[in-house]
């Protein structure tokens, strides 16, 4: 069987930053609105008043402090709070394909590649923009590679699930190499109007470049990779295709985002840590040996809580890096995303964990050893 690597990494970044002061400051106007136009029904006590929101909550619940997004001006509009995007004919290319394309095109600059040495891509995204064509093949077709290109979703660990499978794709001599595309692009999911939610996510794409190990310089090698799924309603999104077939129609608000966000944190955070404690140990691994873990960003209570039942120590930043900070939680990229901002000191032999956690309940875990280059 041959090896595979993860040769290079790229990103892409919408131009525009929202601070959590700006977006509380939008939610907050429209809060106070919002109770002004239903000053008699609260006065009634038909409905309750709606609290405001705050920065400080938001940081501290969360260590989010802004998110990029692809229309902030729509965003911030109390008339609107979603993204505006111009809907495009059917012969520009998408949105998503877009920005993963951007994403795709840095990871082949950044491994001296041209888009003839690559066999496949895969676009693993929590949501597509449209059902077909894939994005993956608009994106092999933007690109020119001769091959073949599908999609696939499995929410907040759709960027590991695709890893694994670009690498399966490799070792059982399906393509040379594949390029692994993850844009998510979550702002249009987002209820901008729910206090509990609207803060968390941002917009991003990453690609990775996977390739045959006998054909590849330096990158890193694949030590072993786990996947696992539990069923859950606690982090949903009923969103589909049957939507507008439905009796009753759902409404607008019931196809966004919603989650018990704390049952989510007291379920996952104990899977994950079993999950990885499990799989190093069956690979004869210790917690020690993992230079960084890369994990996924939703939470940063909850990436302390894993990484400190992993590694039964205190840790620096350094091995645990962060990028929610800046990203807020970026669905199936996070990981990636930690990977491509955070991969540098690294000898070769030293090795690493990515891995992410989220809606289904999914986990996708990916071990990695640097090559000498
Ligand atoms: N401002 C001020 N106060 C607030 C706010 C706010 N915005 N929101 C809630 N509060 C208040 C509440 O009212 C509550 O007050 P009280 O105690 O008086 O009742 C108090 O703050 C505490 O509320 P919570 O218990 O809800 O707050 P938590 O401490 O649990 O923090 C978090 C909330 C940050 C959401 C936290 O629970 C969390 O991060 N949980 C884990 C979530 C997670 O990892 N989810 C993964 C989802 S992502 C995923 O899987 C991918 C899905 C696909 C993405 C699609 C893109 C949209």
């Amino acid at each position: 069987m041959t090896n595979a690597v993860i040769r290079s990494s790229g990103l892409w970044t919408p131009p525009e930053s929202v601070s959590n002061d700006e977006l509380v400051a939008c939610y907050n106007n429209w809060v106070e609105r919002w109770n002004r136009d239903n000053a008699d029904a609260i006065a009634s006590g038909q409905t309750e008043p709606k609290a405001p929101s705050s920065s400080g909550f938001i940081e501290k619940a969360s260590g989010i402090k802004s998110r990029y997004t692809i229309d902030k001006a729509g965003v911030l509009d109390i008339d609107r709070m979603r993204p505006q995007v111009r809907r495009r004919a059917d012969d520009e290319i998408s949105v998503m394909a877009e920005a993963g394309l951007a994403a795709a095109r840095e990871a082949l600059e950044r491994a001296g590649r041209d888009p003839a040495d690559v066999d496949g891509v895969i676009c693993s995204a929590t949501t597509m923009q449209r059902t077909y064509p894939c994005i993956a093949i608009e994106i092999q077709h933007a690109l020119g590679i001769d091959g073949f290109g599908y999609d696939m979703s499995v929410a907040c660990s759709s960027g590991t699930f695709g890893l694994i499978n670009a690498i399966n794709a490799i070792e059982t001599g399906q393509a040379r190499s594949i390029l692994l595309v993850t844009p998510e692009i979550t702002t249009p999911q987002l209820n901008f109007r729910d206090r509990d939610s609207h803060f968390i996510f941002g917009d991003v794409a990453v690609a990775f470049l996977i390739e045959r190990a006998d054909l590849a310089e330096g990158g890193w090698s694949i030590l072993g990779s786990r996947m696992k799924t539990v069923y859950s309603n606690n982090i949903r999104s009923n969103f589909g295709f049957m939507n507008a077939c439905e009796n009753p129609e759902p409404a607008f608000e019931d196809r966004y985002f919603v989650q018990e966000g704390r049952k989510v944190f007291k379920e996952v955070c104990p899977m994950v840590a079993e999950l990885i404690l499990d799989q190093l140990q069956s690979m004869q691994l210790a917690a020690n040996d993992m230079k960084r873990l890369w994990l996924h960003q939703a939470n940063i209570n909850m990436n302390l809580m894993i990484a400190r039942k992993v590694f039964d120590r205190e840790f620096s930043e350094d091995e645990a890096p962060v990028i929610l900070d800046e990203f807020a939680n970026t669905a199936g990229a996070g990981s990636l995303v930690a990977f491509h901002r955070h991969s540098d000191g690294f000898a070769p032999g030293e090795k690493g964990l990515l891995c992410s956690f989220g809606a289904g309940y999914s986990i996708g875990s990916v071990i990695v050893e640097k090559r000498a280059a």
